[in-house]
């Protein structure tokens, strides 16, 4: 029997609770299955192993996660008991870089049943995929602080676009273009504003739809894109951003999609060289955490997605299937989505399609 070994971390706040309902899901499904077997190994890494050790994570931790078939990860961040900009570093930051996972992908998807807050738009609307540039850009990591604490402070966080990562997430963009229904790539600029680093992104994009005649191409500035997400989503199908860009983008895709609680995000090393991580977009939560009211939605999906990824196709499709009957009976949801239900009840909910299906 095939067996993949998967490295849990289910993070902070939130990702506690949500992590045992995604791991539930998907041992569900490879019970129906019945042709391979999933190892889960949980890594206690976030914001309390910081407090107890000064490291979000190990010092061999990247040693340590490389050796897994994937990575299934919560939420990370704390703001009450330590910096976001320390932690977001010291855990989920390098783990993208180090493993190289360059392709962040995030569905944007109203399941059938749920309701949006888009008056007339239901799920055949809204249902396109976001590519995020996750290796560079705005996260470059490049920049410093002088003259700290000083009236002439300055802080400088420069952006870092190279052709090599541009044209790669771009590439791989069109190829999902091309394969999707309605073979439209649509990009995302600020060229007007940013007269160096997005003309040089819609440089890169002209060059490579010659080299794609089949599929369909628009490009809009992030400002009118934000509009257009909430005006005209059906116009929409790959859509390729920067790092920020689309970072926040698909926080407004999540709640053209009813809730934060739904969306969620494969993190791809394309070339299968290290392990890729699959997370909810969402983060900690730190305003609900502890009440046991976080929607599952989102880290099953994921879960849904690194089956996919791993490739159980089949599984994956149980696990979507079952996911939408649940939304579909629109029962046991989450007060996130208007129920009463807690994390555990709808985990149990979705478990229950999923098995039944
Ligand atoms: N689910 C992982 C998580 O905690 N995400 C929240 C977050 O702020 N992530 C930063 C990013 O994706 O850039």
């Amino acid at each position: 029997m095939k067996e993949y070994h998967i490295a849990v971390i289910p993070g902070d706040g939130i990702g506690m609770e949500v992590m045992p309902e995604g791991i539930k899901a998907l041992q569900a499904a490879q019970a129906r299955v019945g042709t391979f077997q999933l190892r889960f190994e949980e890594f206690p890494w976030g914001t309390e192993f910081y407090l107890k050790t000064g490291r979000m994570m190990p010092e061999d931790g990247l040693k340590i996660l490389e050796k897994f078939d994937a990575i299934y990860l919560g939420a990370v961040g704390m703001p009450a008991l330590a910096p976001d900009n320390i932690t977001l570093w010291g855990l989920l930051l390098p783990i993208r870089k180090s493993f190289q996972q360059y392709i962040n992908l995030r569905p944007i998807r109203l399941l059938p049943g749920l309701e949006g807050p888009l008056k007339g738009k239901g799920p055949d609307d809204i249902n396109f995929v976001c590519v995020r540039e996750n290796s560079e850009g705005e996260y470059a990591g490049a920049g410093g602080r002088v003259h700290v604490d000083t009236e002439h402070e300055v802080a400088i966080q420069t952006s870092v676009f190279t052709r090599h990562a541009v044209e790669r997430v771009m590439r791989f963009s069109f190829e999902m273009a091309r394969k999707s229904a309605k073979k439209k790539l649509t990009s995302v600029t600020k060229s007007n504003a940013c007269q160096y680093s997005m003309v040089f992104w819609d440089e890169v994009f002209a060059q490579l739809t010659k080299q794609y005649p089949d599929v369909q191409t628009d490009k809009w500035h992030i400002d009118s894109m934000c509009a257009r997400f909430v005006t005209k989503p059906e116009a929409l199908d790959v859509v390729v951003a920067s790092n920020l860009f689309a970072d926040i983008l698909t926080d407004l895709g999540g709640a053209i999609q009813g809730s934060l609680g739904t969306p969620p995000s494969a993190n791809l090393n394309p070339e299968r060289k290290y392990p890729s991580m699959f997370e909810p977009v969402h983060g900690s939560a730190p305003d609900i955490y502890g009440k046991k009211i976080s929607n599952p939605i989102a880290t099953v999906w994921a879960g849904a997605m690194m089956l996919d990824w791993l490739g159980e196709a089949s599984a994956a499709k149980l696990v979507m299937d079952g996911l939408i009957a649940y939304t579909q009976a629109g029962k046991h949801l989450t007060p996130d989505l208007r129920g009463t239900a807690s994390t555990v009840e709808a985990g149990d909910a979705i478990v229950e399609k999923l098995v039944n299906w």
